[in-house]
């Protein structure tokens, strides 16, 4: 549960457009429609990807909260439009134009069935278009407001494709990259891997993939560094900080796991092995180690935090699983439509700059301020961070 950043979106995948609100951002961050779109174009990379990205070039406006290129410390409104909403105009129409084109079959993995029984829908139609991973645009424009905030007190985010399918890349990072180089050159790549013989199988299974009518998942590495002691908290379960994360990760579509740090594979080690030892030096604490991904207690221990995700493949499938309609109950194959082949790398992104959400309003809580001078001076006057 996040404590001092509030935010929201609307929007169907194929009506008007998406609409966000982002309400905790101090006053005084610079802040351009510019930023945001790097950050939006960003999602709209990666092999595998279905042809709605070509017609859509997504832009966030900024709506309101932001004066003169900056932040006034009120709530801050933003409105990426659907490009394809023109052609979309009689099905998603707000009004009732008789428009009677239903959608029944559920497609496996989806939201389809669960949604029109929830909200007793006959037209899954309307359980599709919010459920879509189009919304995780505006997630990105929002949670790109907060990258920014993080970039002003030097706490970065990057990212990398670390699995395709069942192809991997086990290569560790080179020690000498910055996390801006780390995502310039995942950039570069068109699954987001810093591995090129992994890449070009990764790209392959992508093909294969399409080639079948099929989809692929993957697994992800984020990590985030720059972060003082103590953001997050052992003193109450929803303060603690790998909750916090879990929350929002696992809120993007499709995800279906997460780990900190060694993860799963540290529950096959001795204690002695695997927890980071502590010595000091140069006034500091140090560690030779990072397996527990930069948390300790719930709380952010001044390590970079390491975290790797999984993604399902897309449950919408060219050559679909079988299904039943919901009005005959019929045995019937799921529904199909565009869907991308793999979206991994445009995960990617989205975990990036949803972790900036989180981090951000961990650092609100823990130093405060209505403006970034505030912010950045509270920062300065706690000892040792
Ligand atoms: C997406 C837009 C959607 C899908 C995809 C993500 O556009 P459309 O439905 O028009 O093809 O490409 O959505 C899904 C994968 C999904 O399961 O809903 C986007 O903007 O990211």
């Amino acid at each position: 549960m996040l404590e001092k950043i509030k935010y929201l979106t609307a929007g169907e995948s194929h009506g008007l457009g998406l609409l966000g609100i982002l309400e905790g951002i101090p006053s005084h961050l610079a802040l351009d429609e510019n930023y945001i779109q790097n950050q939006l174009a960003r999602r709209q990379m990666g092999h595998g990807r279905s042809s709605r990205m070509k017609i859509e070039s997504d832009y966030a406006q900024l709506y309101c909260g932001v004066r003169q290129g900056i932040t006034l410390g009120a709530p801050i409104g933003l409105i990426i439009e659907n490009k394809i909403a023109e052609n979309w105009k009689e099905s998603m129409s707000v009004t009732d134009n008789g428009y009677n084109q239903k959608v029944t079959l559920p497609r496996p993995g989806h939201a389809d069935l669960a949604g029109i029984m929830k909200f007793g829908f006959d037209d899954i139609r309307n359980v599709i278009e919010r459920s879509s991973a189009r919304e995780t645009a505006m997630r990105v424009a929002i949670g790109s407001i907060c990258r920014k905030l993080l970039e002003e007190i030097n706490i970065s985010v990057c990212s990398r494709v670390i699995q395709i399918y069942n192809v991997t890349d086990q290569s560790k990072i080179d020690s000498n990259l910055s996390y801006q180089d780390i995502n310039q050159l995942a950039d570069k790549s068109p699954v987001r891997c810093l591995n090129k013989e992994a890449e070009a199988n990764m790209v392959k299974a992508i093909d294969n993939a399409k080639k079948n009518g099929d989809s692929v998942g993957g697994i992800i590495e984020i990590y985030c560094d720059g972060l003082p002691y103590g953001l997050g908290s052992y003193s109450q379960w929803n303060k603690k900080l790998q909750s916090k994360i879990s929350e929002t990760i696992l809120s993007i579509n499709a995800f279906k796991g997460i780990e900190f740090g060694k993860g799963f594979d540290i529950s096959k080690e001795y204690g002695s092995n695997i927890h980071d030892e502590i010595s000091f030096k140069d006034n500091n604490y140090q560690r030779n180690t990072n397996n527990a991904g930069g948390i300790e207690g719930g709380m952010s221990n001044a390590q970079p935090i390491s975290i790797k995700i999984s993604m399902k493949p897309i449950p919408t499938l060219v050559k679909p699983l079988n299904s039943v309609d919901i009005n005959t109950h019929d045995s019937m194959k799921a529904h199909k439509e565009r869907t991308d082949s793999c979206a991994v790398p445009a995960a990617s992104i989205i975990a990036e700059n949803l972790l900036c959400i989180v981090i951000t309003d961990s650092i609100l809580s823990k130093f405060g301020g209505d403006s970034m001078v505030q912010l950045k001076e509270h920062m300065k006057n706690t000892a040792k961070y």
